[in-house]
């Protein structure tokens, strides 16, 4: 598991090489970005059940065979167990934006997920589309300007996209 910081000195450290510029400048952004991404990342978090909640819903209401008779989140113990997946990938979501580095999403949640959900027989396909409305969600949250000082998020947001998309890939 490594943040932005701890992967450009591993990086360095595996060529025997101080930081480049280029890494250097990286970082600089990192840190000038610092409390925005720290924004970010309270806005997911004291918004989890939300998002999780919302997603959940246009998910069924767009497959309800998943709620019905015979379908993959049919019984409480599914449903729950569902809800409970979405919330532990938005999760790891929200601790690679924290560490600015998918790693830690890769790593300990990502990683065996789709052999997982094959081996459940829960669909794949399913599940990512869960996590790509829990984007959509968490992205709305972040680019709603109430209550924040305004400013360019546009960065955050991109990287934020891409740690959702990631994990929508992997379990298809
Ligand atoms: C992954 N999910 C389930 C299980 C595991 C995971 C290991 C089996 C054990 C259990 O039931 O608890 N666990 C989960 C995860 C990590 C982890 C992400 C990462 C660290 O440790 N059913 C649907 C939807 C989808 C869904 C498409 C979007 O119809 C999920 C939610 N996951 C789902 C369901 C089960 C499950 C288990 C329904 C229960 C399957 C079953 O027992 O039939």
């Amino acid at each position: 598991m490594l943040d932005a910081f701890a992967k450009v000195v591993a990086q360095a450290d595996a060529r025997g090489e101080f930081l480049s510029n280029k890494q250097m400048e990286a970082l600089e952004i990192i840190v000038g970005q610092g409390n925005k991404r720290l924004d970010t990342v309270n806005k997911i978090n004291s918004n989890c059940s939300s998002i999780v909640t919302k997603a959940a819903r246009s998910l069924f209401s767009e497959q309800p065979q998943l709620i019905q008779p015979g379908g993959n989140a049919y019984t409480s113990r599914r449903m729950a167990a569902c809800l409970r997946d979405m919330e532990i990938i938005l999760r790891y979501v929200s601790y690679a934006m924290v560490a600015g580095d998918s790693s830690v999403l890769d790593d300990r949640c990502l990683n065996g997920l789709r052999e997982t959900y094959q081996a459940l027989g829960t669909p794949g396909a399913s599940v990512a589309v869960a996590v790509q409305k829990m984007k959509e969600a968490a992205i709305g949250l972040v680019n709603d300007p109430s209550g924040v000082t305004s400013g360019d998020c546009s960065s955050l947001t991109s990287e934020l996209n891409v740690y959702f998309d990631r994990a929508a890939a992997a379990v298809v």
